[in-house]
């Protein structure tokens, strides 16, 4: 008797092992190569480098900052298409300078940049052996990326490049956007041979192209964009990647490249798809500390650089930067260059107010995992091995009461860079913690709970 309850017991352990293991690996969003490359898994040391910098530099620029309009949706719109064309016959950013963006970016506290190489209005950023559309037939005479990636390089900045799917001015590829109507002209399904032909010649152009980027520039990630569109298909996108982490294994790429993102909010359907990470647009995603993410926002309104366009206010910039942390994921913030090369100066200066926040609560960001607590209008939390940062949104005017975990006590409790400690008690799990009126940070506060032990693999709470 005593032996068969024995081995029921183990039948159930098992049960719950597999079942967990399961539930873990269909929990599991983007994961690498999708469904046509289960084996092809995303490389792990390049998204941990990833996630540990936590804040990079989104960089939207090319001949239309002539204009002041919006890159590529404004072709055929504010500006006609002809003129939208023909734009880099003028374009001459004589005051660009490599190591000013960089360091622009580095005061700010961003880690990596990502510059797109090449947006739906299908300009090349770099002198391109396959395109006579690109910066080498510019007044300017020759490529961008080669001096931004030794800046980078020479600065310890990550640097990675945007790289859109759909192309509006390629005559290979199938969707003509915008036809007379603004809409999105469909010619004819993908499997009609005549499409299919076309599509494949660009599909190749895209490959000979990447092939170049990473040859010659050496990124640290692909940004793809521009997917959304009826020629891209889930078997496009799986090989795509597959042929990039094939020429460099070491490559993030972002869950663009496939089909399986859902709209703006950026999350992945499923692990069937592929890409590494999810991409939230213009909102702070949700919190997700199982699959790595990361929200694209703008510092101003428009994506490329427009006259006088609306910054966002420091403080926004800063709270959306520990609210997207906590969260569990990372910031790319958008800045949009001028035609001379330069970034404007209040856009330099908006980075470098957050730069200075991150000189004094850096230790809260770089290197941290979202959670325990979850997101409230008040707080958000990151943690990295003994300590719990706690950011306050705003003062909860008096005492903060969290929930701890189980078998967690809290040894010490102090603003991040002050050396007074704070009171605090822990009464059937609940951790109230004595706040002053007036908190030491007009934008974000940072509470340190250090804690009995490391906090790695709590439970969210
Ligand atoms: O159409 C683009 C847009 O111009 C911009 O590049 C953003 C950045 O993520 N992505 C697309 C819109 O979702």
């Amino acid at each position: 008797m005593e032996n068969h309850k024995n081995k029921s017991m183990a039948l159930k352990q098992l049960l719950v092992v597999f079942l967990l293991i399961t539930q873990f690996s269909f929990a599991q969003n983007s994961n690498g190569g999708g469904e046509a490359n289960p084996d092809l898994k995303t490389n792990e040391q390049a998204l941990k480098r990833f996630q540990d910098n936590r804040f990079g530099m989104f960089i939207h620029w090319g001949p239309v900052t002539l204009r002041g309009t919006e890159i590529s949706w404004s072709r055929g719109k504010e500006v006609a298409i002809d003129e939208y064309d023909n734009l880099y016959k003028e374009f001459n950013p004589v005051l660009f300078n490599a190591n000013d963006w960089v360091k622009t970016a580095k005061d700010a506290g961003m880690k990596y940049i990502v510059l797109t190489a090449r947006h739906h209005d299908g300009f090349s950023l770099w002198d391109s052996k396959f395109t006579d559309y690109d910066m080498k037939n510019t007044p300017y005479g020759k490529g961008v990326l080669k001096e931004l990636a030794a800046a980078c390089k020479e600065q310890n900045i990550d640097f990675g490049l945007y790289y859109t799917i759909c192309d509006w001015h390629h005559q290979d590829y199938p969707v003509v956007y915008p036809d007379k109507d603004y809409k999105f002209h469909i010619e004819k399904d993908i499997t009609d041979p005549a499409t299919k032909e076309k599509m494949d010649r660009y599909i190749t152009y895209m490959k000979n192209q990447l092939k170049e980027l990473i040859e010659d520039y050496n990124p640290t990630l692909f940004w793809f964009d521009g997917e959304w569109e009826w020629a891209w298909t889930h078997e496009m996108g799986m090989d795509l990647y597959a042929y990039l982490r094939g020429l460099n294994d070491n490559l993030l790429i972002n869950n663009r490249i496939d089909k399986g993102r859902e709209g703006m909010a950026g999350t992945t359907k499923s692990y069937k798809y592929a890409g590494d990470y999810a991409t939230p647009e213009q909102e702070i995603g949700k919190y997700d500390v199982t699959n790595a993410w990361e929200s694209c926002i703008t510092i101003a309104n428009q994506w490329a650089w427009k006259a006088n366009d609306q910054l966002k206010p420091t403080k926004q910039c800063i709270q959306t930067l520990v609210q997207t942390a906590g969260g569990g994921g990372n910031l790319l913030l958008n800045v949009g260059p001028m035609a001379d090369g330069r970034i404007e100066q209040r856009q330099i200066d908006r980075l470098k107010e957050i730069g200075t926040w991150l000189d004094l609560y850096g230790e809260a960001i770089y290197g941290t995992r979202g959670g325990p607590f979850l997101p409230t209008e008040t707080i958000v939390s990151t943690h990295k091995n003994d300590k719990i940062y706690v950011h306050l949104l705003k003062n909860p005017e008096g005492n903060l009461e969290v929930s701890l975990p189980k078998g967690y006590k809290v040894k010490k409790c102090y603003f991040l860079n002050q050396t007074d400690f704070l009171t605090f008690e822990l009464k059937k799990g609940k951790l109230r913690i004595s706040l002053p009126e007036t908190l030491p940070n007009a934008n974000v506060s940072v509470l340190v709970l250090e804690m009995n032990k490391s906090t790695e693999g709590m439970e969210p709470i």
